[in-house]
């Protein structure tokens, strides 16, 4: 066992640090209290190569492992989890499902552009009344014989209205339950295709998240991803390798939360010394730096399963499971160490706390992921 990393992944850990220390930081702030998308910066992020990581250069694309991809999502995460999570839906559930899943064709014309930066992906599986339950597909895809007709709604779509390209999930045939489940890629300039006000939302504000309407949509048959049927396991199995990135980006935000807390802790003098100096934080630190090193270890592991073609839904599971109760408790006790300023946007501390919960929500509640977890170790 080598804990190691190569030359080639320190490389890319240092290059995603330096764009999000000199890029990212300046302005998140404001960015978050506006509610502002980073367009210029999300440009920049593709012609570095950031928007497609893992896919394949043939069709513009990385080649990266996996590693990679968490390195790299853990430094921007650290300084921007809005950015990272606009990073992280077009590289794990946009391009990596394109590029496993989508034919030549659909590579051709959709991921050549996606991987570069060109243009970005959504990933539309969530319903008003199908998140968790996500086999309760309402969204319809009717069978008309060159074409399907796509009707319904979909709900906290991030890059709702960045996006150029949408995966939509839909049913065919409601008899055949979750085995009717069809996916598709429709672009966003065709009829019937509505964008829906923004979310106000908590935390990642910085990200547009919308709910989508499809009326009457008319989706060629060459836009479906893989055979009649197909579109349940798609899901899952994009959503598999997706929380890996999650739980990136919780692994981040914990981090950055931390590095707050250590440099703050050493600055701040209260009973006349360094405020680290006083155990009640110097052992919150502790708490701190074991828990994210825990994190690290499980992210790295479900990081490393997918890269050896193993059977990553598990180690996924587990790992933003675990990575995003860390960011949660991370990033409040950040904010408890850094007191008044910790309650101040111009400290970076709140936001990340704010930040930190979505990454128990989305991609799989941490309920969702305890059902992945139990069934897994009960069934072997
Ligand atoms: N990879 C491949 N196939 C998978 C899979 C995976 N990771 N997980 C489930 N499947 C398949 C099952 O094998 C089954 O197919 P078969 O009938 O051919 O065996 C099918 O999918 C249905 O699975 P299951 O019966 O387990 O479905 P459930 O309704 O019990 O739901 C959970 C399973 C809860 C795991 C699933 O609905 C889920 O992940 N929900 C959360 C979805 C989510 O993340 N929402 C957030 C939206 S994206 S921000």
């Amino acid at each position: 066992m080598d804990f190691k990393l190569t030359e080639e992944h320190i490389m890319i850990r240092d290059a995603a640090r330096d764009f999000a220390n000199n890029e990212l930081l300046p302005g998140v702030i404001e960015r978050d209290d506006k509610q502002e998308f980073p367009t210029e910066q999300i440009k920049k992020m593709g012609e570095l190569g950031f928007m497609g990581m893992m896919a394949s250069p043939e069709y513009g694309g990385g080649g990266m492992d996996t590693v990679s991809y968490v390195l790299a999502m853990e430094e921007i995460s650290k300084i921007d989890a809005s950015a990272s999570v606009v990073m992280s839906v077009n590289n794990s559930l946009v391009c990596w499902g394109l590029d496993t899943f989508g034919n030549k064709e659909q590579k051709e014309k959709y991921l050549t552009k996606l991987t570069t930066g060109e243009s970005i992906g959504a990933f539309c599986l969530s319903e008003p009344e199908a998140g968790s339950d996500a086999t309760s597909q309402q969204t319809t895809a009717i069978d008309h014989g060159d074409h399907y007709i796509l009707n319904g709604t979909k709900n906290w779509i991030t890059n709702g209205r960045t996006a150029d390209f949408y995966l939509v999930i839909a049913q065919t045939d409601r008899e055949k339950k979750h085995k009717g489940i069809n996916a598709f890629i429709v672009e966003k300039t065709w009829e019937g295709f509505e964008i829906g006000p923004k979310e106000n939302k908590l935390g990642i504000r910085g990200s547009d998240t919308h709910s989508l309407v499809f009326n009457d949509v008319k989706v060629p048959k060459e836009n479906r991803i893989g055979e009649d049927g197909f579109g349940f396991k798609f899901a899952m199995k994009t959503l598999a390798g997706g929380r890996i990135g999650i739980a990136a980006q919780a692994l981040g935000i914990a981090g950055g939360a931390y590095e707050l807390a250590l440099k703050y802790s050493k600055e701040r003098k209260a009973f006349g010394t360094e405020i680290c100096n006083h155990q009640a934080i110097a052992f919150k630190l502790a708490d701190m730096h074991v828990s994210i090193e825990a994190a690290r270890l499980l992210v790295m592991k479900a990081a490393v399963d997918k890269d050896n073609n193993g059977n990553y839904d598990l180690s996924g599971a587990m790992a933003k499971l675990y990575a995003s109760q860390v960011a949660m408790d991370v990033s409040v006790e950040a904010v408890q160490v850094h007191g008044g300023n910790g309650f101040v946007k111009d400290y970076h501390v709140e936001r990340m706390m704010r930040d930190a919960k979505i990454t128990q929500i989305y991609e799989g509640t941490s309920e969702i992921q305890k059902i992945v977890i139990s069934r897994s170790i009960i069934n072997g």
